[in-house]
């Protein structure tokens, strides 16, 4: 007996929606997951039709037994694969020690934690926290008390410089300055405190800084604006003015960090290092909501006790598994595998330009794919391509990216650029 043979009659919104999944869900599993989901759960999201059961590596099962190569890796919380071994020992030998104490008492995990994670990042002190959007919010509260106590400017007036396009979470401060209408409007009154400028461009940056403003907060590589890499020259810019005008270089390294690009930090990339990193992501490995806000003592030693918080930041799970992350990257063979196939990746996906392709950009195992728009939208090249077992996510318009998790086969990678390839020609015969 299912639920909605004993449910209550069905409204009509449910009828549609119940409709909608069934047409859009292959078998009647899929449908009934997609038709419980839809009912219950608020409508935030258009997700493809699939329904993931199961994920190994690179790969995930869905409730048929459908296998699907992962090509967003939870847009790169997912960095060292679904299941990772790894990281799986390190959740489960702390889920049978103690798994949350507070930070009103200390706890054997967060120290070897906090302590290994500084020394990945060559700084000394993190603020561990657990979304992305927490990090952030962290990261601009820590500049504007660092803006008054440490740079003197007249409390209340700091401001940050943000960027056009850029994207670090969904709380209100931070759609405050987001420049994406489906992200900004209907919440408002909004946080002041911000200034945009065009991303990438140094002069206008430089025009924008003044007395009073304490942070510049920039993503090295911009993600949802369609991995966008800036002029090699940027970066160093942005250092140099931050450091002529005393203000705090930080860098969302929340989905571009941590192997990522081919580096630890995408910064590397450029030489630059910033004051505060940004972290999220996969330094959870995909298990756990782990967030943190990684300086000097000088910046976030501002903060007095009682000041910031939240109740799982810095949780003894969050930490062994943030510790198990650390691990895999202190050798610094992953961010070389990224590297490596991020070039497999990048020369496969080069061939298809002229072929479907307008543009690829992107650095490491991370692309941003360009499709012509004459041909289809990113939404329905993603909806094909699901249909060849290959799952990734449109961005704006017509581009899709591809992030697969870095331990991707080598084979695989090669399979999911020649589904690309077969999709964009089935398009071009349409
Ligand atoms: C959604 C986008 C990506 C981020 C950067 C901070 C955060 C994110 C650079 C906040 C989060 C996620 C959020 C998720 C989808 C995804 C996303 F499409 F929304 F824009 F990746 F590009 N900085 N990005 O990319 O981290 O609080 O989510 O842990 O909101 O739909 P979070």
């Amino acid at each position: 007996m299912t639920d909605t043979e004993t449910a209550a009659p069905e409204s009509a919104e449910t009828v549609a929606h119940r409709i909608h999944a069934e047409s859009k869900a292959a078998t009647p599993r899929q449908a009934e997951a997609i038709e419980r989901e839809e009912a219950h759960a608020a409508h935030n999201y258009h997700p493809l039709p699939v329904v993931v059961a199961e994920g190994d590596g690179a790969w995930v099962t869905d409730v048929d037994g459908r296998r699907y190569l992962d090509c967003l890796a939870a847009y790169s919380a997912v960095n060292f694969g679904h299941s990772n071994p790894v990281l799986l020992d390190a959740a489960r030998a702390q889920l049978d020690r103690v798994t949350l104490t507070s930070r009103a008492f200390h706890n054997d995990q967060l120290g070897p934690f906090v302590e290994a994670l500084a020394q990945l990042a060559g700084k000394d002190m993190v603020l561990p926290m657990n979304t992305g959007a927490e990090a952030v919010e962290s990261g601009i509260k820590v500049a504007r008390a660092w803006g008054y106590r440490v740079k003197g400017v007249p409390d209340g007036l700091a401001n940050i410089i943000v960027m056009s396009g850029n994207f670090h979470g969904r709380t209100t401060t931070i759609v405050s300055f987001s420049d994406d209408p489906t992200a900004r409007d209907g919440f408002g009154p909004f946080t002041p405190g911000f200034r945009m400028v065009p991303y990438g461009d140094a002069e206008a940056l430089a025009a924008a800084i003044d007395e009073n403003t304490v942070a510049v907060l920039v993503e090295p590589i911009q993600g949802e604006a369609g991995i966008v890499v800036p002029p090699a020259d940027y970066l160093p810019a942005v250092r140099r003015l931050c450091d002529d005008n005393n203000v705090l270089f930080i860098a969302d390294e929340i989905q571009s960090g941590l192997g990522r690009t081919g580096a630890t930090f995408a910064c590397d990339l450029v030489g630059v290092v910033p004051d505060l990193y940004l972290l999220g992501k996969a330094l959870g490995g995909g298990i756990v909501p782990v967030s943190a806000v990684v300086g000097n003592k000088d910046v976030l030693g501002v903060l007095q006790p009682g000041e910031h918080g939240s109740t799982f930041g810095g949780n003894p799970l969050a930490a062994a598994v943030g510790r198990a992350v650390v691990g895999m990257l202190a050798t610094g063979e992953l961010q070389e595998r990224a590297q490596l196939l991020g070039q497999r990746l990048h020369t496969g996906l080069e061939r298809l330009v002229g072929h479907g392709v307008v543009a690829v950009r992107g650095a490491g195992l991370w692309a941003g794919v360009d499709i012509d728009p004459a041909l289809a939208t990113g939404r329905e090249v993603c909806e094909l391509l699901m249909e060849r077992g290959l799952l990734a996510k449109d961005t704006h318009g017509s581009t899709i990216r591809l992030a697969p998790p870095i331990v991707v086969d080598p084979s695989d990678l090669d399979w999911a650029v020649d589904q690309l390839a077969a999709v964009l020609e089935d398009l071009s015969e349409r």
